[in-house]
């Protein structure tokens, strides 16, 4: 006879119940980062029903378009920083907020204050949300010395000072990968469950890809270091065989597949943007975060990232 654990995994590594055992392995912790990502993680499961429902509620469009009743309808992108924001506040931890979609940072009222500080991009990947292909949020963690007394300057920190980073890819299906500084893992949302299971347990970027992944219709606009190296790509000279490209336009979803299959994944700098497209603070310090944790490198094209 079939025992339930046979066909069922019955002892499930919830996000929740992976962050927990994290916390345990600091005493002194009072639990306020495993709070404010557990709000973090709410935020992820709202966003992700409204990717699923988007073409059928209409969601997808202009911000300010009304729809039949009249009402105004909220773009994708809009409502994905109103659901971080309202978690990232409820949460009683942090104390100022950088959005992508937010010209300024958001000081959270002295009464609600917390010591941390997110940095994160409700919904990146703005070309791929209209036609349903994978987009996702990103999101960086620092401490501040005082909540009290914060200031922007403060908030402006080397990537390399982040403690925790991650992003949730609203894919075929919706993975959240995580890391608190001690390596990397990857869960998978169980839409059953309402629950983030661990899927990719210490996740390590193979040390060898076949892939690099570059928008290449900007490539009249590169350097030559760069078109060079690209060229390299496609026409080795050393003997190996060609890498394959493969771009989808949503950096997650880029990066996604860069950490589990290896490879590269390039924005670089070019005559159009001199200093690249992806953004700093709530793109690249936090996809480098977890490259790094998960033994991979990035670079700015001069040096570390960090
Ligand atoms: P966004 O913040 O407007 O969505 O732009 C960021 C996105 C990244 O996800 C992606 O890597 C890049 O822009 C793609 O840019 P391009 O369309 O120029 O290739
Ligand atoms: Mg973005």
């Amino acid at each position: 006879m079939d025992h339930a654990a046979d066909t069922f995994r019955t002892d499930l590594m919830t996000i929740t119940r992976h962050v927990l055992n994290e916390q345990s392995r600091h005493p002194e912790s009072r639990g306020d980062l495993t709070i404010l990502l557990s709000h973090i993680v709410l935020g992820c499961k709202f966003v992700a029903s409204a990717v699923n429902k988007a073409g059928l509620a209409k969601l997808t469009g202009l911000a300010g378009e009304t729809n039949v009743q009249g009402e105004e309808q909220k773009k994708l992108d809009v409502l994905s920083n109103e659901v971080f924001v309202n978690a990232l506040v409820s949460s009683g931890r942090t104390c100022v907020l950088v959005s992508e979609e937010d010209e300024k940072a958001t000081f959270v009222d002295p009464k609600l204050r917390g010591k941390y500080c997110v940095c994160f991009d409700p919904l990146d990947g703005s070309s791929n949300i209209d036609c349903g292909v994978s987009i996702g949020t990103i999101f960086g963690i620092y401490m501040i010395k005082n909540q009290d007394t914060v200031t922007l300057e403060e908030v402006l920190q080397p990537g390399k000072d982040m403690i925790a980073a991650g992003y949730c890819m609203y894919g075929s299906s919706c993975t959240l990968v995580l890391s608190t500084g001690n390596g990397v893992n990857g869960f998978t949302l169980d839409p059953s469950l309402g629950e983030f299971i661990m899927t990719h347990p210490d996740i390590k970027i193979p040390p060898k890809g076949k892939i690099y992944s570059v928008n290449e219709g900007n490539a009249k606009n590169w350097d030559t270091p760069t078109a060079k190296y690209v060229e390299k790509c496609k026409y080795p000279t050393d003997g190996s065989s060609p890498k394959s490209l493969r771009y989808i336009g949503s950096m997650v979803a880029d990066v996604h597949r860069t950490l589990l299959y290896g490879g590269i994944f390039l924005y670089p700098a070019d005559k159009k943007s001199p200093s690249g497209k992806l953004r700093v603070m709530y793109e690249v310090f936090p996809m480098s975060f977890l490259m790094e944790e998960a033994g991979g490198q990035s670079f700015t094209g001069k040096g570390r990232v960090a």
